[in-house]
């Protein structure tokens, strides 16, 4: 029974024996993810003060531009899990194919890979908007003490051992599920130390927000204009209220806290959506649903979905069960 104001490290030794054989190897994963958010989390937090931000002057797999703080998540995270050997294997948003991890050939036989997007939200660093790191854990499908192969990160995200994100916000909070519910804790700057202020989050079954950009309403399918409408109507529960800063970590971990639905759809000008399957939309669906939320494409359950390549976009519909299923009606009744 999680208690509140446990540290993370108390949390994590006190639920190790929830995994039948745990080799411990997953605590130490998710001991080297903690330290590495407090790494990024003291960057993000100094940004302003030093010249850390805006462009790279590159641009990534997706061709967005990297902010230098993406380049330093990214780096800070890969290393921490290189250096101590965890994982066999990593992938991440900011990197074209995925990484094998040294040593993976023999040296040890280390089981779990991570897909991870490093800084998501991050063209929101040079305004001061939070920010969010997400990570998704899976075991190997390959033969330990092989090299990992794309097959070890193409899987459904119902394999998913574990998902997490990280909200760099007015307070930085790690939340993470290991399928037995969801739990938040709060750094304290000053200790370095991580203390459990969400036990056991709950998604609200239903809410008066709903998060999506607007912007794009006249490129959305005919079944999102429609539940915009609806949204919108002067009914008993409506007007909702819309909430979107463009930060998916932050508009989600919101929604969760109060109620709520996230939608990133498809449209005219970006056919798959934005969001990435593997690495955004599996692990914050695994999380979405432990809480007791629903997370689909506006069709299909999102965990459900067999990914066919590294990088792939999806259509993401998620947050509070009555709201994602009123949109997957609209949807439903435009598709036929
Ligand atoms: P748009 C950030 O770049 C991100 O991947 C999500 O965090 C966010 O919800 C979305 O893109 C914002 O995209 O097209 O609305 O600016």
């Amino acid at each position: 029974m999680p208690k509140k104001n446990q540290t993370l490290g108390e949390f994590i030794i006190e639920n190790q024996s929830d995994f039948a054989y745990s080799s411990g190897e997953l605590s130490r994963l998710i001991n080297s993810i903690r330290l590495a958010a407090k790494v990024v989390n003291h960057e993000v937090n100094k940004a302003g003060l030093v010249d850390i931000i805006g462009a790279y002057g590159e641009t990534n797999v997706q061709g967005e531009d990297q902010q230098k703080l993406d380049v330093m998540a990214n780096e800070t995270f890969i290393q921490t899990l290189t250096n101590r050997e965890i994982v066999c294997g990593i992938a991440s948003e900011e990197s074209d194919d995925f990484i094998t991890i040294p040593g993976c050939n023999n040296d040890h036989r280390n089981k779990y890979v991570v897909l991870i997007d490093p800084l998501d939200g991050s063209s929101n660093i040079d305004v001061n908007v939070s920010v969010g790191t997400i990570f998704s854990i899976y075991r190997r499908v390959t033969p330990l003490g092989t090299p990992v192969t794309k097959e070890d990160f193409l899987q459904a995200g119902n394999n998913q051992v574990a998902a997490g994100y990280i909200i760099y916000g007015t307070s930085t909070m790690l939340v993470y599920t290991t399928g037995r519910g969801v739990n938040g804790f709060t750094l304290n700057p000053a200790l370095g130390s991580w203390y459990l202020s969400h036990p056991e989050m709950k998604f609200p079954e239903t809410g008066r927000i709903y998060s999506i950009n607007e912007g794009n309403y006249v490129h959305f399918p005919q079944g999102v204009k429609d539940y915009i409408k609806y949204c919108q109507e002067e009914k008993e529960d409506r007007p909702y209220t819309s909430r979107y800063i463009g930060s998916m970590v932050s508009d989600i971990h919101r929604n969760m806290i109060k109620g709520g639905i996230f939608i990133y759809p498809k449209s005219s000008t970006a056919t798959n959506g934005k969001l990435r399957l593997l690495y955004e939309c599996n692990p914050m669906a695994f999380i979405v649903e432990q809480a007791g939320g629903k997370a689909t494409d506006g069709f299909r359950r999102i965990m459900d979905i067999q990914p066919t390549e590294l990088h792939q976009r999806i259509p993401f519909f998620c947050g509070s069960t009555k709201m994602v299923e009123k949109a997957e009606e609209f949807m439903a009744k435009n598709e036929r």
